[in-house]
């Protein structure tokens, strides 16, 4: 790093001292904090983005303002890497470094060791950033923040894209880096084709099941990013009819009493849904719409819904894309086809998977971690059961798919062998291959739905849920906690694990687990049992052994 550019760093890092007692870590996907502490963390953040950039031969990197399922106050911030996905791991050390380091020379001293020892040529090459933010009150000024940091960097280049979901950014990454338009015109329109294509290959005696009605998507957009943006969208969708609600343009609050966190914990109505809907098929974003969880209102319901979460998504494609391959690769030579879960799945989901024949392989939580498992198989399904997952198509089965469909558009035209093929094709199109995105996971969940003819309620009838409940707990350290690799047993503190245990023993399919969350200051309990009342108990005296283990106090999981 030359003088100049040493000068640059130390200038503009004094415009953002690290307020006192912050201490953040890149965690499950980037840095959280209440919005009025995490200037100098985004500013931080945007140098990191351009010295990623530099150090992959200036190709484009993200920088992503936003927090999701988080409460309005709070905020984040994430960098998208080259191929769209999240930072490569190797980084987030760095990452966390470079947020808490307290002094504007320390800063410059951190960012010069590491330039160095990665061999970043910093002043030689240049910087791409491409920057995203979501409807957060906050985000002009984090913007700001984010724009210094990178911009302290000599050389870079920046692109603000303005309001988008999260997924939207990392889409937009991934296609400029593979030579693609990349803009929000460009996204929608590969979304809205490969729709159509989608529905025109629906078989038509199971799409004319499909009468007026249940054409209609009730969609709760958390008063967050997802609902405006598919407002947007839905004009160029066929065969669909979507009502939007809680778009947050009403005075809604962001992910208050609405969206996939709430509706997924919960299992409530969220606002804006009542008793006229009872029966209709209804999906849940939450605030940057990278997740969804689909829902329907019972006849009887005194303010519960039936809830199709990710893993009743993740069985539903799973079963679509099986279908498919069954016609065009029945020895299954040339895809193979994986699942990945974490240990928040329904216990009822993994058998019902396995069922189908189907590789289960667990991972910890957090996104980044079930992606690089899915990328391991031909086509790679990966869900957290809160709605945050998508389908990875890998090169070779692309290139194999896409010359087998262009040989049977010659030789078996109208086969179904064709029809299976670009059945394929589209889907890899609309479904999102940099993250999990609601927006292209609701489309697809749509197409299949009207593809096999069934109506929400035939859908959750494919395997029926092992009650579960989740809650969480506050405490002073939740590092204190740490897990095994698939966090499903505590490793310490010494003896809480045993005492889980003792609880699990009393309940008829019991398990239940605990782990500090990645993305709040909270300890997270898992608990299934066999009855609602059972799992119930289960999480509550677990959330007690955490309150005895490390002196906490259990707090309403919609806080
Ligand atoms: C993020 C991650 C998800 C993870 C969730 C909760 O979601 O991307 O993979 O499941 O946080 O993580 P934790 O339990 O560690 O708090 P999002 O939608 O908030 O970006």
């Amino acid at each position: 790093m030359d003088e100049h550019q040493v000068a640059s760093l130390l200038k503009t890092s004094e415009l953002f001292p690290l307020p006192k007692g912050v201490k953040l870590s890149y965690g499950t996907a980037g840095f959280r904090a209440d919005a009025t502490v995490l200037e100098s963390t985004v500013y931080r953040v945007g140098i990191l983005a351009a010295v990623r950039s530099i150090k992959l031969q200036s190709s484009a990197v993200g920088l992503m303002i936003t927090a999701s399922h988080n409460k309005v106050s709070d905020n984040g911030v994430k960098v998208a890497d080259s191929d769209g996905g999240m930072l490569s791991q190797d980084w987030e050390p760095f990452a966390d470094h470079l947020a808490n380091v307290s002094s504007s020379q320390d800063l410059v001293s951190l960012i010069r060791d590491f330039v160095e020892k990665e061999k970043v040529p910093v002043g030689e090459k240049f910087a791409e950033v491409w920057l995203g933010r979501d409807t957060r009150p906050s985000g002009d000024l984090l913007l700001q923040a984010a724009k210094e940091g990178v911009a302290s960097i000599t050389g870079s280049v920046m692109f603000d894209m303005g309001i988008l979901t999260t997924p939207q950014l990392h889409w937009m990454v991934r296609a400029r880096n593979k030579g693609l338009n990349a803009t929000q015109n460009d996204y929608f329109e590969q979304l809205s084709s490969s729709f159509r294509c989608l529905m025109e290959l629906i078989p038509s005696g199971s799409g004319s099941k499909f009468d007026g009605s249940q054409r209609k998507l009730l969609v709760d957009g958390a008063n967050g990013v997802g609902g405006q943006k598919l407002e947007d969208l839905k004009g160029s969708l066929n065969n669909l009819v979507i009502e939007i609600r809680n778009t947050g343009k009403d005075g809604g609050v962001l992910n208050e009493g609405v969206g996939a966190d709430f509706v997924q914990k919960e299992k409530v109505v969220p606002s804006g849904f009542g008793s006229m809907d009872v029966g209709m098929r209804c999906v849940s974003l939450d605030g940057d719409a990278d997740r969804l969880v689909y829902f329907f209102i019972p006849s009887d319901s005194t303010g519960n819904i039936e809830l199709l979460d990710g893993d009743k998504i993740l069985s539903l494609f799973a079963l679509f894309i099986k279908e498919q391959l069954s016609v065009i690769d029945t020895e299954r030579k040339y895809s193979r086809l994986g699942v990945v879960q974490t240990a928040y799945a329904n216990g009822a989901s993994t058998n019902y998977l396995k069922n189908l024949g189907l590789d289960v392989v667990f991972t910890k939580t957090g996104v980044k971690h079930l992606h690089e498992k899915a990328a391991q198989f031909d086509i790679g399904i990966y869900f957290e059961a809160n709605g945050h997952g998508t389908i990875l198509f890998s090169e070779t089965l692309l290139s194999w798919l896409e010359s087998k469909q262009k040989d049977l558009a010659t030789t078996a035209k109208g086969s179904e062998e064709l029809k299976a093929v670009s059945r394929l094709v589209a889907m890899s199109k609309l479904i999102n291959q940099a993250i999990g995105d609601a927006l292209s996971g609701l489309l697809l969940v749509e197409v299949i739905l009207q593809h096999m003819g069934w109506s929400i309620q035939k859908w959750n009838e494919l395997y029926k849920d092992l009650p579960s409940r989740q809650l969480k707990v506050k405490v002073p350290d939740r590092t204190a906690i740490v897990t095994t690799e698939e966090e499903t047993e505590a490793l310490k503190p010494p003896g809480v694990q045993e005492a889980i245990n003792t609880e699990i023993a009393k309940y008829p399919q019991g398990r239940a687990f605990i782990r500090p969350s990645g993305t709040e200051d909270v300890v997270r309990v898992y608990a299934e049992a066999s009855t609602q009342e059972k799992a119930d108990n289960l999480a509550k005296s677990v959330a007690q052994l955490v309150e005895r283990f490390l002196g906490s106090k259990i707090v309403p999981s919609e806080s």
